[in-house]
């Protein structure tokens, strides 16, 4: 079946031609999502900025659900769907276990994501209960449907990556152990069979609640449940991200780790630690006792944090030490200044390091901390948390790997080159003051998921803000335009390569 592979001319990897295929296929359904939910956000944040105060409340609960969803179920997941073939087998320069399989796992993701997107478009009076999908809230079944759906097609794709590397091992298509990439995505993947785990004990019986099949749900079993699963997922998020850190740290520099067992056990403390502190979402929670929860979310918490603060500081170290064998030692910094900033690859990197440590990290340390808790939850502060986590970071370094993915997969030159330097700046900028302006303004009381900031839909009570809080919210507006600029160019680019440049 030697038909069945091309060899990469520029990085040599024998590339199997179906798995090619099905990285396209999720790469452009990925950008399709951040442009719906790109939209959304736009919508949305001109409601939230109060001088505007666009959508009515119903309107605003309809795109916050859509946003929420297209951003962060399907334009990650499909693209970590991506990378997860890309690891497996064109890394690997093994075939993908089951092309069919492949199939099947994406009919079955982009089924249930457009299921979810069409109930909660016909009927946001009902449906548009956010992704949380707190109980007693109560959507119509299909909506919980296509949930289930898009998590069952995300399983079957991990499950296919599972075998790739069993194939890959088997047939022995690499030398020595495993890539450090790999085994990142590896990690991904091991959280992601967990995390699907508890999606499935979470949404399976609300799916059959909502159709009166079985009882009501106790809500702070539920919360503790579903939280079990969302976020672990993001830790799913955080581990392809650093993957794709260290691929983008030797694609854009050629740079690898200083020391891989550094690197590896950075993963292994995520695979150990990150699940139990999931607990920081239920700090507020009665039923779960502050002992446990501040073990937690001190101790275990703290282990995993390490983890990242272990990639922080391997990643730009690899850059360096790549950039000085360059020639670039003068001083202590020749290295960083002389760097490819014209490569919206790296300088898309390097944004991502810096929202994801800087604005995502410290606030998530802070805000999951059992004595802070109190001053972050529910308030616009955390939805500024992980804007600086997964709207910044994660999102900031897909952009940056597409630039790779667009010439060695789609082989197809870049378009609007020009442009591209300036996109990752537009965007990360851009994502930073909406991430400020949601974190300050959340500090001052403003609530998040909330469209009438000031008369509280009628419900009869008051909150004096103060006046700051309002001056955050148009820094969050204004960040939000420049956001949307820098990703609208971002779809741009990718589709203008897909349809006009020039074949490679
Ligand atoms: C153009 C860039 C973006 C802007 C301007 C933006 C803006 C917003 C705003 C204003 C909210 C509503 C907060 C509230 O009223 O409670 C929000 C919520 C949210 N955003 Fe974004 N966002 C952007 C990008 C992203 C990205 C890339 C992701 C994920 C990868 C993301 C994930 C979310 C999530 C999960 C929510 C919470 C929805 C909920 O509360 O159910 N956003 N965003
Ligand atoms: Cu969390």
């Amino acid at each position: 079946m030697a038909e069945e592979f091309r060899t990469c001319p520029v990085t040599g990897f024998k590339v199997h031609l179906p798995a090619e295929k099905l990285i396209k296929v999720n790469g452009v359904t990925a950008v399709v999502a951040i442009l719906i939910g790109g939209i959304m956000a736009l919508l949305v944040a001109m409601t939230r900025w109060e001088t505007i105060h666009l959508l009515s409340p119903l309107d605003y609960y309809k795109f916050l659900t859509l946003h929420g969803w297209n951003m962060l179920g399907y334009w990650i997941i499909f693209f970590e769907v991506a990378i997860l073939y890309f690891t497996a087998a064109v890394m690997l320069n093994c075939r993908l276990a089951s092309p069919k399989v492949g199939w099947l796992a994406y009919i079955l993701m982009l089924s249930g994501a457009l299921i979810t997107n069409i109930t909660v478009l016909m009927n946001p009076a009902k449906n548009a209960i956010m992704f949380t999908s707190y109980v007693p809230l109560k959507a119509d079944p299909l909506y919980y449907l296509g949930v289930i759906l898009f998590a069952v097609g995300a399983l079957t794709a991990v499950l296919l990556f599972f075998a790739t590397l069993h194939i890959a091992r088997k047939e022995k298509t690499y030398k020595g152990s495993l890539p450090l990439v790999v085994f990142g995505a590896l990690t991904a993947a091991i959280l992601a069979f967990g995390t699907l785990f508890f999606g499935a004990v979470a949404l399976v019986p609300t799916f059959t609640w909502s159709m009166d099949l079985t009882p009501t749900w106790d809500a702070l079993v539920y919360r503790i449940i579903f939280w079990a699963f969302a976020h672990s997922s993001q830790q799913i998020n955080v581990s392809a991200m650093i993957a794709v850190w260290y691929l983008l740290a030797f694609l854009t520099v050629g740079g690898t780790t200083i020391n891989e067992k550094f690197s590896r056990l950075a993963f292994l403390l995520y695979i150990l630690f990150i699940n139990i502190a999931s607990a920081h979402h239920i700090l507020v929670d009665p039923g779960v006792t502050p002992a446990w929860k501040i073990w937690n979310t001190s101790y275990a918490m703290y282990a995993a944090v390490l983890a990242s603060m272990m990639h922080a500081f391997a990643v730009p170290g690899a850059i360096e030490v790549a950039l000085r064998k360059k020639g670039y030692t003068r001083g202590l910094f020749e290295w960083l200044w002389k760097a490819p900033w014209k490569n919206p690859a790296f300088s898309a990197l390097i944004l991502s390091i810096i929202t994801f440590g800087f604005l995502g990290g410290i606030t998530g340390v802070l805000a999951g901390t059992e004595q802070l808790n109190i001053r972050f939850h529910n308030t616009l502060a955390i939805t500024g948390h992980f804007h600086g986590t997964v709207a910044a970071g994660t999102t900031l370094a897909f952009m940056g790997l597409t630039y790779y993915v667009l010439p060695l997969i789609f082989r197809r030159e870049v378009v609007g080159q020009k442009y591209a330097v300036y996109q990752p700046w537009l965007f990360g900028i851009g994502v930073s003051l909406v991430a400020i302006g949601m974190m300050a303004s959340g500090l001052y009381g403003v609530p998040r998921r909330h469209a009438d900031l000031t008369g509280f839909g009628g419900a009869g009570f008051a909150f004096d803000y103060d006046p700051t809080a309002f001056l955050w919210l148009s820094i969050m507006g204004l960040g939000a335009l420049l956001a949307a600029v820098g990703g609208a160019l971002y779809v741009l680019i990718a589709v203008g390569t897909l349809l006009k440049g020039k074949k490679l």
